[in-house]
């Protein structure tokens, strides 16, 4: 049985504050019918679709911003999403900020399949940014405030194939695609808001794009799987967002990129099967890894240079040399 899909990386261009819930889900219905109309299986949605980047301001009361937080999914606003996507047999990924009912808020993404159910959901876990309020820059980025992390990567069987997701700043950590690839993982879908200048350090600013497709890439080479990044693009409320949202092969090559900071949609045939040629060769996990060296990874969190290295660093401190 054929397992091509026909996905679409459906970019947006900018949400600005004011812009309501039922204008951003007009927008979004109308990339789905493109996509129907391109023949798509599955149209992919960026991060935070729904809203502003709301984590570039800070409110000394949190709950002040709860109002760009979804408590249902659907709710009522996104039904019309949801319903389009049943009618056209469409399946789609959407990006959003979520708030429990016991009051926990995530950066969460869903899946939901051709006939409207839902797959799968998943936590961002990667938060980047701060906690408290930076006045020194230019925005904030503050998702390490407004979020608690998720506790893990799952894949769902959904499209005849194996699907994971990560959101963001997930897709610049190996760990992500590796543990999505060690369940099997053909196609991850990864939805971004990425500001292009990066208050820390901006000699990053021109390597921004550059970056984005390296990780991407990579991703997808090293682990022998497709996938799809999406942005939110151009610029909202002063802060430039990078566009460049792609499909790529798992042979790493781009099978389809966005050239415009606006609404977009890109399509390509994405042959699951293909995954097979670097996941039983170059990239058989089960024959070739060695996770008995590979402990660090897991055991430590932060960079610990071994002592006798340390030591060749500063020759005039002779502790632990021999
Ligand atoms: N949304 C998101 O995760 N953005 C980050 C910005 C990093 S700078 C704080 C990213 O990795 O693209």
């Amino acid at each position: 049985m054929s397992r091509i899909l026909t996905i679409g990386a459906a970019q947006t261009g900018p949400i600005q504050r004011d812009d309501s819930r039922p204008d951003v889900v007009e927008r979004l219905v109308a990339l789905l019918r493109e996509g129907a109309d391109a023949g798509c299986d599955l149209v992919v949605f960026p991060e935070l679709a729904l809203t502003t980047f709301f984590p570039r301001w800070w409110v000394d009361d949190r709950a002040e911003f709860d109002n760009f937080f979804e408590t249902e999914m659907p709710g009522p606003d996104t039904q019309p999403l949801f319903d389009e996507a049943a009618r056209l047999g469409v399946g789609f990924h959407l990006g959003y900020a979520e708030l429990t009912p016991d009051g926990h808020h995530y950066n969460t993404a869903i899946l939901v399949e051709r006939d409207g159910s839902v797959a799968g959901r998943y936590r961002k876990v990667h938060l980047p940014g701060h906690h408290e309020h930076e006045p020194w820059r230019e925005f904030q980025h503050l998702e390490r405030y407004y979020f608690e992390p998720g506790d893990g990567f799952n894949v769902f069987g959904a499209f005849g194939g194996v699907v994971g997701m990560a959101i963001c700043n997930d897709r610049r950590w190996p760990e992500t695609y590796r543990v999505l690839g060690l369940q099997g993982c053909e196609l991850a879908l990864i939805g971004y808001n990425t500001p292009v200048h990066y208050p820390p350090d901006p000699t990053q600013d021109v390597l921004a794009g550059f970056h984005n497709g390296l990780v991407l890439q990579s991703g997808a080479y090293q682990n022998g799987m497709w996938v799809v990044g999406v942005a939110k693009a151009g610029n909202e409320e002063g802060c430039v967002l990078l566009g460049e949202s792609s499909i790529v092969a798992p042979s790493g090559e781009v099978r389809a990129v966005c050239s415009t900071d606006g609404d977009e949609l890109v399509v390509a045939e994405c042959d699951l099967d293909m995954c097979s040629n670097y996941k039983d060769t170059l990239f058989n996990f089960g024959y070739y890894r060695r996770p008995e060296v590979y402990g660090l990874i897991t055991g430590q969190t932060g960079v610990e240079v071994p002592e006798d290295v340390a030591a060749t660093l500063n020759p005039d401190d002779t502790t632990g040399t021999a």
